[in-house]
């Protein structure tokens, strides 16, 4: 008989290393000063870090552009502090699940090099070239097509112009990527989050870019030539995942990924057929529908995990909760109403001190690509900067990036020298020491809700059931025989009436006094809990 995989009932916490921990004082997190923070995740209580890319790179999207899969980048530190960090998560009971970025390379990978300076070398079909452009659009702004002089053809780049996207077709490549990967599952790593994977099975000139026709078949080629026989995690980020096409990727009979990251929460605040930066407010009776609809999963043949927060995405307390006057309260509800879900949770770095979104006055101010270059097109085409402004202010990957926020010393304790990006300005509030010395602070909320999950099998394997309430009210109970766990969360900064007939055995966890009866109950803004049904 299979043993469960480990991840089944696991908390994963990502982190971003450029803004965790900076160990020698030069502005940017590294693989020590994460190292030196394994003692903090463990007492959190996850079970793995997703760890976003530290390998060598030129940086232009922080990592994300990789020109040598098999060094660490020397700003994070060495493949000796990698191996460390590997033992000592272990120590703990913290696995290492590996950023996979296998769409594109860096223009700096040798392949590429190699690829632009000779048109002849089999290296050049490890990517996409064309004679001519076509429509393509790239996710940075712009055409998805680069003229090289040296070539005298385009290649393809879905993302910036420096991440060249590569030819899965090719199965030397294939073969490349497969070997790599193995390298990384010979260190003892614990899995892999992979990056933008929907995208690799992609037909340019058929405009096909996610969930191309071969995209399943290099899965399940990739799961026999590498993790198939390991105990491990495969998440795919997977932007058009859907209740139908998210069992492809996950079900185990189809040996090809654990799970899935699906989005469709991001378009809660984005105005329908726009991009993400031109939002609207957020319906709270519309997020517990989405909610609700990803538990229809059958998770015999089927996995999703559990998120609010990435460093792609604004901070979810200023986001869908509030992050004035009921920040510590809308954060405890946005966690309980997650992490009692069915799937995996993730845990964003500072979600868990519920760390809000940064505010910018001007473009100068902001590092990111995505935004840096959305603002000079929109700009460039006549919009107001001020306005374009307040939706990189709303919806920029930087929100997410500003360093961890560990005391209220200089640079909230994250590095001795100025960081690479400002910190948050509220930090002297929102930290990490504040966070642990408070029994009543979010973090203790975060670290019950990891316990009861390792804890209690209903968390894992209870079925799902929304109950009818109001629309700015989300409750929902969780079902095991005759066990039922009972979760309420008021949506919104007004009270609300909740009127069910349950009774309560025990509160398990909350952020206010629960209701003795909860027919015709109050319930204070963003006031939740979860509970015992007698
Ligand atoms: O993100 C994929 C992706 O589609 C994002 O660029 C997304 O469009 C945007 O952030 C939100 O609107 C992944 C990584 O998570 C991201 O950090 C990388 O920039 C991107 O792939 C390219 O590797």
């Amino acid at each position: 008989k299979v043993k469960e995989p480990w991840w089944k009932d696991a908390v994963i916490y990502q982190i971003y290393p450029k803004s965790f921990q900076d160990s020698n004082g030069d502005g940017v997190g590294d693989l020590q000063g994460i190292i030196s923070r394994l003692d903090y995740l463990q007492q959190l209580g996850v079970d793995a870090i997703w760890l976003c890319p530290v390998y060598k790179s030129p940086g232009i999207d922080n990592g994300y552009d990789i020109a040598d899969y098999e060094q660490i980048d020397p700003k994070y530190g060495t493949m000796a502090d990698m191996e460390e960090l590997i033992a000592k998560g272990k120590k703990r009971g913290i696995r290492i699940v590996m950023d996979l970025v296998v769409n594109h390379t860096s223009d700096q990978h040798p392949w590429f090099v190699e690829a632009r300076k000779h048109p002849d070398s089999p290296e050049h079909d490890y990517y996409v070239w064309r004679e001519r452009p076509n429509d393509l659009k790239s996710a940075f702004s712009g055409s998805a097509w680069e003229y090289d002089e040296q070539v005298g053809q385009y290649y393809l780049h879905l993302f910036a112009k420096q991440q060249p996207d590569l030819n899965w077709t090719n199965p030397a490549l294939r073969d490349k990527i497969y070997k790599m990967m193995n390298f990384w599952i010979a260190k003892g790593i614990g899995g892999f989050r992979m990056d933008v994977i929907e995208l690799i099975g992609k037909q340019p000139d058929a405009g096909v870019t996610a969930n191309g026709p071969k995209l399943h078949d290099y899965l399940q080629e990739m799961h026999r030539e590498t993790f198939g026989e390991e105990d491990f995690l495969t998440v795919g980020e997977t932007w058009g995942a859907t209740l139908d096409n998210a069992p492809l990727y996950s079900d185990p009979d189809r040996k090809e990924l654990s799970m899935v990251f699906q989005f469709e929460f991001t378009n809660l605040d984005k105005q329908a057929g726009k991009e993400k930066w031109d939002t609207r407010p957020v319906d709270p009776g519309e997020l517990k529908q989405v909610l609700a609809k990803w538990q229809r999963l059958d998770f015999k043949h089927a996995w999703n995990s559990l998120f609010w927060d990435n460093h792609d995405l604004p901070r979810i307390v200023s986001r869908f909760g509030n992050d004035g006057k009921y920040r510590v309260e809308s954060a405890k509800m946005l966690a309980m109403i997650l992490h009692c879900l069915r799937g995996t949770p993730y845990i964003y770095e500072g979600e868990e001190i519920g760390m809000t979104n940064r505010h910018v006055d001007t473009i100068d101010e902001v590092a990111d690509i995505e935004s840096v270059r959305m603002y000079n097109e929109r700009v460039a085409a006549g919009a107001d900067p001020k306005q374009v402004i307040a939706s990189i202010n709303s919806q920029g990957r930087d929100n997410a990036r500003t360093p961890m926020q560990w005391d209220d010393s200089q640079n909230a304790g994250f590095s001795s020298a100025k960081p690479w990006l400002a910190v948050n300005p509220n930090y002297a509030a929102i930290n990490v020491k504040a966070a642990l010395a408070d029994p009543d602070s979010i973090f203790y909320v975060y670290q019950k809700l990891i316990a009861l999950r390792h804890h209690d099998r209903i968390l894992v394997d209870g079925d799902f059931s929304l109950l009818d309430t109001s629309a700015g009210v989300m409750a929902y109970k969780r079902i095991l025989g005759d066990e039922q766990l009972l979760v309420v969360g008021n949506l919104t900064d007004q009270e609300q009436v909740l009127d069910l007939p349950d009774q309560i055995a025990s509160v398990l966890v909350a952020n206010a006094p629960v209701p003795k009866s909860l027919t015709k109950a109050v319930l204070s803004p963003y006031q939740a809990f979860v509970a015992r049904i007698a």
